[in-house]
């Protein structure tokens, strides 16, 4: 490593939502902290996908940081799914607020993080060539923020515009007139195409897996609704935390099983989520994600929409997902399925017949030719550990966090793993994270260390990690509750299924108010499960 420069009490990776509070919690501790940031902006996820039709899944009242009452009452959201500039400006406004600035160091990518045992602290390098010297490392580097770029051979050699939905560009690309190809038919492939097909030309969508999608019913929000939002702010973010994945209290919980309406009543029950629109579709009935002859319940029913929508029947057929509705993520869109009745836009299926090459005018799939100006890879992202692993980070006696999770991410309550002391994860694996509201789930994240931090201090222990029983069974409860769920058995990015050669591990954990109950029962035990120790 070079030499080292700057020494703080806590480095923090990333300034997107995570990283920024971090940041914010920590100076209220007394303590220096630097938050290193690839980026040229605050926002992290919301910084990097610009892409048309980029939008939050969760409804922009519940999508926002709870933990400043003025914030709250400041901050206006003019829509019920909020934009992506919409929620970088939130982003930057929080950074203004907050003063976050001045100890962000901007386009400045983490290399690689080793622990010092000799001093107790985190050697943190960046591709500027500096050394920061920490005893807190936290990585608040975000779930959904290395891109998946398929391996297909050729790319080098297409000579049209080539573009991630993970990685827009800041300037304005305008389609107009282009013949485009979309590969990739997840959330951030639906949300794009309506828009890139208003101004394409011809477009061709690469669809490998269809996904089920729900409608937004997006639309501005009434002066009434944010003033009732306002008002009763507290009650409604509280039974939020109780709802299994922290989010859609307004909507209510049922607890009736498909099996105990009838056809009528259950065709009523999804037509009333699908008038609703969004992931509450989820909530009809209690037992759509465990029982899958209740989930095919669902499953026709959406199949029959997309019946109904799009015109011609083979392409309907191909659009109709056979798989359980919510194993991969369910999809919110606007005018998603509308898109293919448009004369400019084909479907073409490459389940079977992938993509083979690219050449120099277009790409090659089933041994037809497709000409095209743009390529689109709206492919995803190697989720949860990829960012983690873009850096070579090393704990006690040099073990490699790569060579450690090679099977598949181990971490105690997704916060911190055995034998790297002082390195948390924000919304690591193995916590809610991305089956959960991302921004509660990260500020529940933030406290829990930040408290931690200061019992530390005041305690003047000097190092935390967690033991290795602890660990071991906290990734077998992850497991054990993941297998007895429907949301094991399909290729979703929450196994890992979407890069190949990546370990089959499901990365999230299910149930926010059952982890947020054991994260407190952590803390009341005195840190339960973590071995605390005193010098260096
Ligand atoms: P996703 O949901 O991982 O979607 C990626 C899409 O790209 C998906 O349809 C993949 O098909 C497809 N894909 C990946 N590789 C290929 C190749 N080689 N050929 C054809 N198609 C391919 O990523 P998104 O960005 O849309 O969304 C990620 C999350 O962001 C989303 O869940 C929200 O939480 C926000 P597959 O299904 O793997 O067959």
């Amino acid at each position: 490593m070079a030499e080292t420069g700057r020494s703080v009490d806590a480095v923090i990776v990333g300034a997107g939502f995570a990283g920024m509070y971090m940041l914010h919690r920590l100076r209220g501790l007394g303590l220096s902290a630097l938050v290193l940031e690839a980026g040229g902006g605050v926002g992290g996820t919301w910084y990097w996908n610009r892409y048309p039709g980029a939008r939050c899944d969760i409804e922009s009242l519940e999508y926002s940081y709870q933990f400043s009452e003025e914030l709250q009452m400041e901050w206006e959201w003019t829509e019920r799914y909020a934009t992506q500039p919409e929620i970088l400006r939130y982003a930057e406004h929080v950074a203004d607020r907050f003063a976050l600035w001045d100890d962000i160091s901007f386009d400045t990518r983490v290399t690689a993080a080793h622990f010092d045992e000799r001093v107790g602290r985190w050697m943190v390098e960046t591709d500027r060539g500096e050394v920061v010297a920490a005893r807190y490392c936290v990585m608040a580097t975000g779930c959904l923020s290395s891109t998946n770029w398929p391996d297909i051979p050729g790319l080098d050699r297409f000579a049209g515009a080539v573009y991630h939905t993970g990685r827009w560009p800041h300037e304005r690309v305008d389609f107009s007139g282009l013949r485009v190809a979309v590969i990739g038919t997840g959330s951030s492939a639906i949300q794009s195409i309506p828009m890139i097909a208003q101004q394409a030309s011809q477009l061709y969508v690469f669809q490998r897996t269809p996904n089920y999608s729900i409608p937004a019913h997006n639309r501005p929000l009434q002066a009434e609704e944010v003033a009732a939002f306002r008002e009763g702010w507290r009650a409604f973010r509280q039974a939020n935390k109780e709802m299994p994945f922290g989010f859609g209290s307004r909507y209510g919980r049922t607890e009736r099983m498909t099996a105990e309406a009838s056809e009528a009543e259950r065709q009523a029950a999804y037509e009333e989520r699908w008038q609703l629109g969004g992931l509450p579709f989820m909530g009809a009935f209690a037992d759509l994600i465990v029982d899958v002859e209740a989930n095919e319940t669902a499953g026709r029913f959406v199949r029959g929409k997309i019946a109904e929508i799009v015109k011609d029947p083979e392409v309907a057929s191909m659009l109709s997902p056979r798989t359980v509705v919510g194993c991969k993520r369910l999809c919110v869109d606007s005018g998603y399925y509308d898109t293919f009745n448009l004369p400019h836009v084909s479907l073409v299926d490459v389940g079977v017949s992938p993509i083979s090459a690219f050449f120099e005018a277009g790409l090659r799939a089933g041994g037809v030719e497709y000409c095209v100006d743009a390529v689109v890879f709206a492919t995803g992202f190697d989720a949860m550990t990829g960012a983690l692993h873009n850096i070579d980070i090393r704990g006690r006696g040099g073990l490699e966090l790569r060579e450690k999770w090679a099977a598949g991410p181990r971490a105690y309550l997704g916060l911190a793993t055995a034998g790297f002391p002082n390195l948390f994860m924000i919304t690591g694996p193995g916590s809610p994270s991305v089956l959960s509201n991302m921004l509660p789930s990260i500020e529940q994240h933030v406290d829990w260390i930040a408290d931690c931090i200061g019992y530390l201090q005041d305690r003047q222990v000097h190092r935390i990690e967690p033991s290795v029983e602890a660990e071991d069974a906290w990734v077998d409860h992850v497991n054990e509750v993941a297998s007895a769920t429907l949301m094991h058995g399909c290729n979703s990015w929450y196994l890992g299924a979407n890069v190949p050669g990546k370990p089959r591990v499901f990365m999230p954990y299910i149930g926010f108010p059952e982890y947020v109950a054991k994260c407190g029962e952590v803390v009341a035990g005195g840190y339960s499960g973590f071995v605390l120790g005193v010098g260096g």
